[in-house]
């Protein structure tokens, strides 16, 4: 019988729920009980540990308990007590792990030596870190190009981290510095600076004091950044509004129990979060915002009319604006018809968000995925800003754009340098400081690095966290031409697939996580990372590192770059590992505006703020005003909608995160929110459209990307589950699902993978073809049940 169960989620987010997952986990990690105790450091400043999941901003002062479930799993996660070494990787050749599910691969715990693979046996075999440098030193000095090779980075890693690996690449003479925000808010960074200046959040946890509108665009609180909640509810105690516009009702946004007060744990009440839900169409934003805009101006026309004070914060729009008579000439040029068909929202439900919207004097518009990853990211974005500068929501307390980041230091590492930009980087400065030219041509960003990678031009591949090849697009295109690749090193904390999908020389190097104490030549040493609200803090770890020979993440940097470039009398790289602290006094050096004094005002009760123009109404942008900004078109997606509308049986697919996982990390098979219980091979569709397309709850279907470019992209079998989603619209996991979207599809200019509207038709797979999907809860051991790509 099947364990997979759907039941719709009744309660709360928090609450008791949240309380049984985290028990969970720690049991099947084993924590220890001091792993357990970590949890009191977690989020503490100085002395403790920024958690390794969301980066959600920290409150000053620390709250006693200051994690959350999400939180708690990461820590758990990080600090298991079982190991993943040697005798792990003797029993078991790479063929055979391939075919285990991401979360068995994840499951068997923390990677404890240097790895080289063996071609010859197919095993991985422990190597001693020495030998690993000089391999790999000597393969990159045989490239014939530095630009042949690609440093990637994830989210997680500190500054100071960041800052020597962006170091580290260009010395050796290449931009190529992708890293995870390429797939993620990238779409920020382009938009926000063209619209007012800044590329990154404009208010922070003093302005959700004080805001009165909250204004949500695809961004699942209660999963993604659940501390935030605690935010969100006591400006729902304080009368804020606070709309959503998601075309899930996600739980989170819905209703919350504080799993940490003990009065809430134990009475029936709950927080309303939500004061108005819009389900609207899958990339109806841009219409949804320009219909909220629509309706403004008609009421602002109205309260002329009848004398009353103008909905329009016209003394604003003057001075500080630039492009508002074009953009409300485009506004009133839209008719109500098309807002309603490309929003899939009625005209009333738009006119009621702008009427809330103008109830309010201080809104704040948090937004997540569920815009940046749209062939239109860039332009819906910019959109919002303009509802936001219509009524003076820019630069005053309480008001704001707030792009929620993933990665706990995703931020940061941008400040510090990550970025295939050559503009942005301070090449006066690092002249200066390290008496060499730095590259001055763009290097690749994610897509680009997939797009060499397929054709033969890239041919080496450091990966500094994460697990590239799960996260990026088209996995069935991708893998077999990762194996094509020279050199392929993955510096990490925990086995994943990506590790598994080898070069031809391939490298796992373990190394520390933040949780853990980090004991260099002075002592133990302190790191740095900035928050979604631009907030730069100190950390320290506090575990027992899970292994004698991991290494941290800069000495692993700086035992590469002495390996591979020629000694630099102006860098000691023996120094700075020695004593981070010099690091940071690198840092500051090159970034002096932000990190001026960065060694003392790390240690500030609250860590210090980067300066951000746009929020003192100062505006960094070529008019020197902020900018209202046209959409080219209303169009969601110009990828997918030649003839869309005769396509009758094509949906548009977006890829989602479970309560239970961490990007790749699969934590478990249970998604308590949305009511799905012990498996990830689902589809959520409209019960209209299980109907119309002549399906049934339950039955397995696969799942076929429909564009025209000669490639075959599908995956299942994915079971049939009828959920509260817009007709036409339907949701799967990621990464599962990855292998359905086209490397190309993706958001204009930002190159951010358009995740959440693959275009897709369904076909009912027949009983023999799906014997093998048994979605069951995970134990140990276990193979696959991922759906595989059919
Ligand atoms: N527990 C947990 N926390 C995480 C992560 C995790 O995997 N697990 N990942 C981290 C990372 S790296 C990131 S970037 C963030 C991601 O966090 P989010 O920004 O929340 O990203 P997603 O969960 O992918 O999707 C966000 C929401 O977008 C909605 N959505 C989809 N399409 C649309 C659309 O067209 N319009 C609108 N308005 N909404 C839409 C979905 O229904 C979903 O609720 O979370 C970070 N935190
Ligand atoms: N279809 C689809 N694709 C997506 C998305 C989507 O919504 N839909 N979301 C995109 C987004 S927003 C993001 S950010 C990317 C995520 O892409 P990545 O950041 O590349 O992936 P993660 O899953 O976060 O990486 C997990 C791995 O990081 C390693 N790791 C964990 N902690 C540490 C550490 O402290 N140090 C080091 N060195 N390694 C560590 C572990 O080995 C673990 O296996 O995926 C993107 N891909
Ligand atoms: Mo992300």
């Amino acid at each position: 019988m099947s364990q997979t169960k759907f039941k719709p989620y009744r309660a709360p987010a928090g609450g008791w729920g949240s309380a049984y997952s985290v028990a969970n986990i720690l049991l099947r990690e084993r924590v220890s009980p001091a792993g357990i105790g970590l949890l009191l450091k977690q989020n503490k400043p100085i002395d403790g540990f920024a958690c390794v999941s969301c980066a959600w901003a920290k409150p000053h002062p620390s709250r006693p308990l200051s994690f959350c479930e999400n939180g708690a799993k990461a820590t758990a996660w990080e600090n298991t007590s079982l190991r993943c070494g040697p005798e792990f990787f003797a029993r078991h050749s790479v063929s055979e792990l391939l075919n285990w599910s991401d979360f068995d691969l994840e499951q068997q715990g923390r990677l404890t030596h240097p790895l080289r693979y063996d071609a010859t046996s197919d095993h991985y075999q422990p190597v001693s870190w020495d030998s690993a440098f000089a391999e790999i030193g000597a393969e990159l000095k045989a490239m014939d190009d530095p630009d042949q090779v690609v440093f990637y980075m994830s989210g997680r890693a500190a500054l100071e981290t960041a800052y020597m690996y962006g170091l580290l690449a260009r010395l050796y003479g290449t931009n190529n510095l992708p890293d995870s925000s390429n797939m993620c808010h990238e779409s920020t960074s382009v938009a926000l600076p063209e619209s007012i200046g800044v590329p990154v959040a404009t208010v922070t946890l003093n302005d959700l004091e004080h805001t009165d509108g909250l204004f949500f665009f695809g961004q699942n609180t209660g999963t993604s950044s659940p501390r935030m909640l605690h935010e969100l509810q006591a400006a729902r105690e304080r009368g804020a509004e606070i709309v959503t516009f998601n075309p899930l009702r996600e739980r989170g946004l819905e209703r919350f129990v504080n799993p940490q007060s003990p009065r809430e744990m134990l009475t029936p009440d709950s927080t309303v979060i939500s004061t108005q839900y819009h389900q609207l169409a899958i990339g109806g934003d841009m219409a949804a915002i320009a219909g909220m805009c629509k309706a403004l101006f008609a009421m602002d026309g109205l309260a002329i009319a009848e004398g009353r004070q103008r909905v329009l914060d016209v003394a604003f729009i003057e001075q500080h604006t630039h492009g508002f008579e074009a953009f409300e000439a485009r506004i009133r040029s839209y008719t109500w018809e098309q807002l309603e068909r490309r929003s899939g929202l009625t005209r009333a439900a738009m006119e009621a968000a702008a009427t809330a919207y103008a109830r309010c004097e201080r809104v704040i518009a948090p937004y997540g995925m569920g815009l940046t990853q749209h062939r239109h990211g860039v332009q819906t974005i910019q959109m919002l800003v303009n509802l936001l500068l219509l009524r003076g929501n820019m630069g005053k307390e309480g008001a704001g754009i707030l792009p929620v980041r993933g990665h706990s230091n995703v931020q940061g590492q941008r400040t510090v340098g990550i970025t295939e930009k050559a503009a942005k980087v301070p090449v006066d400065n690092l002249r200066r400081q390290f008496g060499f030219e730095p590259p001055s041509e763009d290097g690749v960003n994610t897509v680009e690095a997939c797009e060499g990678i397929l054709d033969g031009s890239i041919r080496g591949f450091i990966g500094l966290g994460g697990n590239f090849v799960r996260a990026i697009p088209d996995t069935l295109q991708m893998e077999p031409a990762w194996r094509k690749l020279r050199l392929s090193v993955q510096v990490s904390t925990k086995l994943n697939r990506n590790h598994l999908i080898t070069g031809e020389v391939s490298y796992i190097l373990p190394c520390l996580g933040r949780t853990e104490i980090d004991r260099q030549a002075t002592g133990e040493q302190r790191h740095t990372t900035e928050d979604s609200t631009g907030c730069i803090r100190a950390w320290r770890g506090a575990a027992e590192p899970a292994g004698e020979l991991l290494l941290s993440e800069p000495a692993i940097i700086a035992r590469l770059a002495k390996a591979t470039l020629a000694p630099n009398p102006m860098l000691d790289w023996d120094a700075w590992v020695a004593d981070y602290s010099l690091i940071r006094d690198a840092i500051a050096e090159s970034y002096p505006e932000i990190f001026h004094d960065f060694n003392v005002r790390m240690m500030e009760p609250g860590g210090f703020h980067r300066p951000l123009g746009a929020s003192q109404r100062r505006w960094d942008t070529e008019t020197g005003k902020a900018n209202f900004i046209n959409p080219p078109s209303l169009s969601m997606d110009p990828d997918t909608e030649e003839g869309g509308h005769e396509r009758h049986d094509v949906l548009q697919m977006m890829t989602l995160r479970s309560n239970d996982q961490f990007n790749t990390t699969v934590y478990g098979y249970d998604d308590r929110f949305r009511g799905i219980h012990g498996t990830r091979a689902v589809i959520l569709m409209n019960r209209n459209d299980i109907v119309r397309l002549g399906l049934a709850e339950n039955d397995r279907i696969e799942a076929i990307t429909v564009v025209d470019d000669g490639v075959h992209r599908a995956v299942g079998p994915l079971r049939v589950t009828p959920y509260s989603i817009p007709e036409g619209c339907c949701a799967g996991y990621y990464p599962e699902c990855n292998a359905l979207l086209p490397v190309w599809h993706h958001a204009e200019r930002s190159k951010v993978p358009a995740a959440k509207s693959i275009p897709v038709r369904l076909r009912k797979m027949i009983a023999a073809a799906v014997a093998g999907d048994v979605p069951r809860q995970p134990s140990r051991p276990q193979r696959s049940e991922q759906p595989g790509p059919a």
